[in-house]
């Protein structure tokens, strides 16, 4: 038994992917690689070396995907583009091709009555550009403002809505810290100055969108995190609060402040590589923020663990596909802390938010349809969606939320084990089978959902 979550009539749901997660195509029409392909042939470090060179197929199968998006009532998809398909090799010579897919894709969105959001960095960055240092450099934010200022030109008659890049958060961390995502980097100076890179990238791709006068919104989207403390003791909340300021702060003080936090400057000593006048690119007011949320951490004071932060044990259930805790609650303390650093007025979306579950292809004996029974997602989303509701009751700007995903897609280091569609991938077979979420998101969409 679900409630049907209270949305304002211009709340909008849409569903969303990325280039690299569905689109496959790796080798075709120009597209050079990116440093995931990289990445998934070094060992160990993607489950089975898995890679996105065919994915979900979305490159040739996306009328499918669209029609079978449009009959379930969603009105808007998010997509990301595929910088080396539109640039190969990361030079300056536009692939006719790599354009022709993405006005192709639009186009079919339009006639579907769909409306089009891009993210122009969702990840996949030209393996050539990480061999010149990636976002090590300052170079690299002028390439993909190159590369923005290209698809305002080319697409920006068909786009209704653009994202600058996606989760600044796991590009810097996991890719130049930890190393668990690519380029698989774990050298703190190159982590620190990629932080100010990518702010710098999309303070430069700002300054080309308003520019050209296009009127789509555009915005930002990051995976902030608000953890919770364990306890009440005044050391357990500092923890999270400089958790915080790495995690999150890095990016929207700059952002919305035009200034690092005080915590990472002064008491970590951190020197990012701020020249003349980025602050003030970087702080250039945005249309919207997106936010994608998955989780929310619970953490405590520890004097060995990074950042002085370590997570405790869980009692919330845990997603059973990726073992996350569901914890909706936290969506909501996330959007009222972010919607007092955006200053209480600035549109906010959720662009991501969705969960990986243990999903099981069944034959249904009745009617011999294939169908996913994927309860637990179900109650995530119904979840999660009346969390939005409340937070439009407290007066929080949102004014909508992408679920991820649209289709099972590469799961980054997990390749295809972890599946977060709403459609079931049979990646033998290509075969798309909506799962029962999807199933729920449509009756949500025509006003039920109960
Ligand atoms: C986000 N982590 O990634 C991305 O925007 C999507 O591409 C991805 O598929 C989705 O969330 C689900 O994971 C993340 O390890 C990947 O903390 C990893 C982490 C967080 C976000």
């Amino acid at each position: 038994m679900f409630f049907k979550p209270e949305l304002p009539d211009d709340f909008i749901l849409g569903t969303a992917t990325a280039s690299y997660q569905v689109e496959g195509a790796g080798k075709e029409d120009g597209r050079t690689s990116c440093i995931w392909d990289d990445f998934a042939k070094v060992p160990g470090a993607v489950y089975n070396a898995q890679d996105g060179s065919v994915a979900a197929d979305q490159y040739h199968r996306y009328k499918e995907d669209i029609s079978l998006m449009s009959d379930l009532g969603f009105k808007y998809y998010r997509f990301s583009v595929s910088w080396p398909r539109v640039l190969p090799n990361g030079g300056t010579d536009v692939n006719p091709k790599g354009i022709e897919y993405y006005r192709n894709l639009c186009r079919e969105l339009h006639a579907k009555g769909m409306k089009a959001c891009c993210t122009i960095y969702h990840w996949d960055m030209p393996s050539e550009i990480q061999a010149q240092g990636g976002w090590a450099e300052r170079s690299t934010a002028y390439k993909l403002a190159y590369l923005a200022k290209v698809l305002f030109k080319e697409l920006g008659d068909q786009v209704d809505m653009w994202i600058t890049i996606n989760e600044a958060m796991c590009i810097t961390i996991l890719g130049y810290y930890l190393g668990v995502h690519a380029p698989g980097i774990k050298d703190k100076d190159q982590y620190i100055r990629s932080i100010h890179h990518v702010n710098l990238a999309h303070g430069l791709i700002m300054q080309e969108y308003r520019k050209t006068g296009l009127k789509a919104p555009i915005g930002i989207t990051h995976n902030l995190e608000t953890p919770r403390s364990a306890t009440s003791s005044p050391k357990d909340r500092l923890a999270c609060d400089h958790h915080r300021a790495i995690r999150s702060e890095v990016y929207t003080m700059p952002l919305f402040k035009g200034q690092y936090p005080d915590y990472v400057t002064k008491e970590l000593g951190w020197v990012f590589p701020v020249e003349d006048g980025d602050m003030n690119l970087i702080s250039q007011p945005i249309d919207f923020l997106g936010i994608n949320y998955y989780s929310e951490h619970v953490l405590r004071w520890s004097d060995t663990a990074l950042f002085n932060a370590e997570a405790v044990p869980r009692w919330e259930e845990h997603t059973s596909g990726i073992n996350w805790a569901i914890t909706p609650h936290g969506l909501l303390r996330l959007l009222e802390w972010a919607n007092t650093c955006a200053g209480g007025k600035l549109p906010i979306y959720i662009t991501e938010n969705g969960a990986a579950c243990d999903d099981r292809l069944v034959t249904d004996p009745a009617t011999g349809e294939k169908r996913v029974h994927d309860t637990q997602r179900i109650r995530y989303l119904a979840d999660h969606l009346a969390i939005c509701s409340q937070a439009v009751r407290e007066g929080i700007p949102l004014k909508g939320y992408f679920c991820w995903s649209f289709i099972d897609n590469y799961e980054w280091t997990h390749g295809y084990t972890k599946r977060f569609g709403i459609v079931y991938c049979d990646y033998d077979t290509q075969e798309r089978i909506p799962k029962d979420s999807a199933y729920y998101l449509r009756d949500v969409m025509a006003g039920y959902g109960d």
